[in-house]
């Protein structure tokens, strides 16, 4: 009897649900350490892996662009131990960043490497969705080309229904669209903020799925930059004092809105549309979902300037990074 008891209690054990990343946090300690104000993500913390470097590809050459994406699905890990069955572009979140110039034709392919229907929308191009923007089915294509008008930093994305699913599920990008007249030389970055929705699990073992309900009620686990919680706060940005930096970021949502703000500095100039003036010494500026803003800032001596969505509960899950201006001592707050 005892013994069986004992295999009842092991049974038990075993069906224990696996301990898995939190998706609900306590209040948090008030007691931060000095050393760190806006300490939001911990600097340099190598167990956070850098999915890829923030700098902006070089304006482009040729007047011509063949681009190819393919659709894929991978598991992407959004935060150290959390992995994320994912819906990509070119195996990717978000999908490369592409930069063309004003007058410049893309001719565009999306190979559909999937085994669901994905398509492609890019906010650069001016043309009929009902021609280009069409579902492409498993092992399909779709082909079309558009020469973009209009300079800025602009979103493409998956538009196949849901379009929430698919963009929660990672389907993004960056397509920068440079001016004919070259921008100032600067130090140039692309981020792309955007939100990850998991499903409850009890298996730790395994990628985490999308939480359709936490989507619905505009609640996500993890808000980023380039795909990973605080990536560039774990891996800081080195720049040099005094620099011109320019940032071209999208805000791939699909829900939060970005109130982009580098602690310790005020923009130059922020590009919130193509044409016109840019508004000069600009604190804080939003970035709706959808959009992209172009940013230029100087950082007045050597130090950590972080950088946030200034929604702190959104830097909180993650949207946050940091820039180290020369080489500093101590360290920042946030
Ligand atoms: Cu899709």
């Amino acid at each position: 009897m005892r013994k069986r008891l004992a295999v009842l209690v092991l049974l038990a054990a075993c069906q224990k649900p696996a301990a898995v990343p939190p998706t609900k946090a306590a209040v948090p300690s008030t007691s931060s350490p000095a050393s760190m104000s806006h300490g939001e993500a911990k600097v340099d913390n190598p167990a956070v892996p850098l999915d890829r470097v923030a700098d902006a590809p070089p304006r482009s050459t040729s007047r011509r662009h063949r681009i190819r994406l393919v659709s894929v699905h991978v598991t992407h890990i959004v935060a150290p131990g959390v992995a994320f069955q994912a819906w990509t572009f070119d195996s990717m979140v978000p999908g490369p960043a592409l930069r063309v110039t004003v007058g410049d034709t893309v001719d565009f392919t999306l190979i559909n490497g999937a085994p669901i229907p994905h398509s492609i929308d890019f906010h650069a191009a001016e043309i009929a969705p009902s021609r280009a923007y069409i579902n492409v089915m498993p092992k399909d294509s779709v082909h079309f080309s558009f020469v973009a008008r209009v300079p800025g930093a602009f979103m493409y994305h998956c538009g196949t229904a849901p379009a929430a699913l698919h963009i929660a599920s990672g389907m993004y990008g960056a397509l920068i669209v440079d001016p004919v007249t070259p921008r100032p030389a600067a130090r140039e970055f692309v981020l792309v903020q955007s939100e990850f929705y998991l499903a409850p699990t009890t298996d730790s073992t395994k990628p985490r799925t999308l939480g359709w309900q936490k989507m619905l009620d505009l609640s996500p686990d993890y808000v980023v930059f380039n795909g990973v919680a605080g990536q560039y706060a774990a891996h800081p940005i080195q720049v040099k004092p005094g620099e011109l930096l320019r940032f071209y970021v999208v805000d791939a949502g699909p829900n939060r809105v970005s109130s982009f703000h580098v602690v310790g500095a005020i923009f130059e100039r922020v590009f919130e549309d193509a044409f016109g003036p840019p508004k000069q010494g600009v604190q804080t500026s939003s970035i709706p979902v959808g959009g992209g803003v172009i940013f230029e800032v100087r950082l007045a001596e050597p130090g950590l300037y972080p950088f946030v969505t200034h929604a702190f509960g959104d830097a909180t899950k993650g949207a946050v990074g940091v820039l180290r201006a020369g080489n500093p001592t101590g360290s920042a707050s946030h």
